[in-house]
């Protein structure tokens, strides 16, 4: 049996819903041997830190996952690595907006990604899902629990396999902005569905083109 916390944000940055929650409560699984936990984490820097560490704590999962909203992004993107800096472009939903500050003092200046993120890309494309490795999950509340999830495994939780998803925003977030991508409901969720079918049956990740030039 495979233990997966699957985790998403609260919307933020005045938007009524954020599609990575959305989309988790859509998520259901048929196969007795994977076990999904679902949380809800608040868009504020060191909460979301602590609120993953007390949920990993109860629940003691073998992989986390956590996902959050990338606005203006076109496809399903797994982030390769989180680094160990926040600077706020806005504030987090506590109105808290740090500029140039490290998430740890004590922590490495970035971690990798545990999960298989090609061989997921590589799942996601073969169903019909757009999706791409991303070398950067930005300075805001999702590079910061992507940093601070990498952070806990190092030094508490060795064991777990950890990494982090963006996604698009939903169809209903765009209706004002013009030309800006977006993804339905129901392919984020059968995304998040393929995502925890392939991390839960690949040991390693497999050796293909991921990266990009600038
Ligand atoms: N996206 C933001 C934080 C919460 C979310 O869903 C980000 O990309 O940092």
């Amino acid at each position: 049996m495979v233990k997966i916390l699957l985790t998403g944000f609260d919307p933020f940055g005045g938007e009524g819903i954020n599609p990575s929650y959305e989309a988790i409560k859509k998520v259901t699984i048929n196969n007795s041997s994977i076990k999904v936990i679902k949380k809800e984490i608040p868009t504020v820097f060191k909460k979301a830190i602590e609120v993953l560490d007390e949920t990993i704590e109860m629940e003691k999962p073998d992989i986390v996952i956590c996902t959050g909203q990338a606005g203006g992004r076109f496809d399903i993107s797994l982030e390769r690595i989180g680094i160990n800096i926040i600077d706020a472009r806005i504030p987090d939903n506590d109105g808290d907006q740090p500029i140039d500050e490290k998430i740890f003092e004590d922590g490495q200046e970035a971690y990798f990604s545990t999960i298989p993120i090609k061989a997921i890309v590589k799942s996601l494309r073969e169903n019909g899902i757009p999706a791409s490795v991303s070398n950067t999950a930005g300075t805001f509340v999702c590079n910061c629990i992507l940093y601070g999830l990498m952070y806990l495994i190092d030094k508490k939780y060795p064991t777990i396999k950890g990494g982090f998803v963006h996604v698009p925003f939903l169809p209903e977030q765009v209706i004002e902005r013009v030309n800006a991508p977006s993804m339905s409901l129901e392919n984020i969720a059968r995304g998040f569905e393929i995502i925890i079918e392939t991390v839960s049956t690949t040991e390693h990740d497999i050796k293909e083109i991921g990266g990009t030039i600038s």
